[in-house]
């Protein structure tokens, strides 16, 4: 996923996202965050990106042209890219959208400092508003960052194993899975040989349909209420009809 950044300051993404796992993804190509100044696309001998309010009152507005400008050249490169506005007004963003983010092909962040837009820009050229919260920032850099990280996790070989992602979001209403300790062996009833592999995507995966398993068993009343991402529907009809099959 390439994910386009349109700021006054595109320096403020270099280093946090060049760390650790994202990093690592960006590395291996699955990812990529290109951060762009706004100022590039301004006209004018002082290339002005901003100006006073029509009626009066305190700060600046970011003007529509150079905006308008910039998002023609980035949609251009990626044309089905969701253009989304980092605004305090915006929709408050949770785990639902960064799941449904993950699936755009590409996402352009239009980031704001304490001025704020012309009104135009949101009535035209942006799929999207949102805020990452109530508390006053003294710009959209960061939600944008905070986005970004958020839906990366959900790109496919972002996290080690598959799945792993979408299982956190939907850890709460399943009963637990099975627990083992040494001995190996007890009575003759042997661990399931998985936990004793060391391969951790396996055992998370092995972990989630034990989980799975158990509240079809016991409590399938549960199953109803629980938010399952795609991954455990599959699970769920696969040991659905294993059971019936046993029986
Ligand atoms: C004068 C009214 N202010 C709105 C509360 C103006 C204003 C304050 C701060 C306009 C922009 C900003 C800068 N913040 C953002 O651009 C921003 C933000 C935030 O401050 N908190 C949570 N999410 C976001 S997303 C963008």
């Amino acid at each position: 996923m390439v994910f386009d950044v349109l700021t006054l300051f595109p320096g403020m993404f270099k280093s946090p996202l060049q760390e650790s796992i994202l990093g690592r993804a960006a590395k291996q190509g699955l990812l990529q965050v290109r951060a762009h100044n706004l100022r590039d696309w301004a006209e004018g001998k002082h290339l002005t990106t901003d100006d006073t309010p029509y009626g009066g009152g305190d700060g600046m507005v970011l003007k529509p042209e150079p905006i308008d400008r910039a998002l023609t050249a980035l949609k251009d490169q990626s044309p089905n890219a969701k253009v989304l506005l980092m605004t305090p007004q915006g929709t408050r963003f949770a785990q639902q959208h960064a799941r449904q983010l993950a699936q755009e092909e590409g996402l352009i962040f239009l980031c704001g400092r304490y001025e704020g837009f012309d009104e135009r820009v949101r009535q035209s050229l942006v799929d999207a508003e949102f805020s990452i919260g109530d508390f006053v920032l003294t710009g959209g850099e960061l939600p944008a960052m905070v986005m970004i990280d958020a839906i990366s996790r959900h790109l496919p070989g972002v996290l080690g194993c598959s799945g792993s992602a979408e299982s956190d979001s939907f850890a709460d209403g399943l009963l637990e899975y099975p627990q083992y300790t040494r001995p190996a062996v007890f009575k003759e009833m042997a661990v399931p040989q998985v936990l004793l592999s060391g391969d951790h995507c396996k055992i998370a995966r092995w972990r989630r349909e034990q989980q799975l398993l158990r509240t079809l068993q016991r409590r399938p009343d549960l199953l109803d209420q629980v938010a399952l991402s795609e991954e455990d529907k599959k699970t769920l009809e696969r040991l659905q009809q294993s059971l019936e099959s046993d029986s």
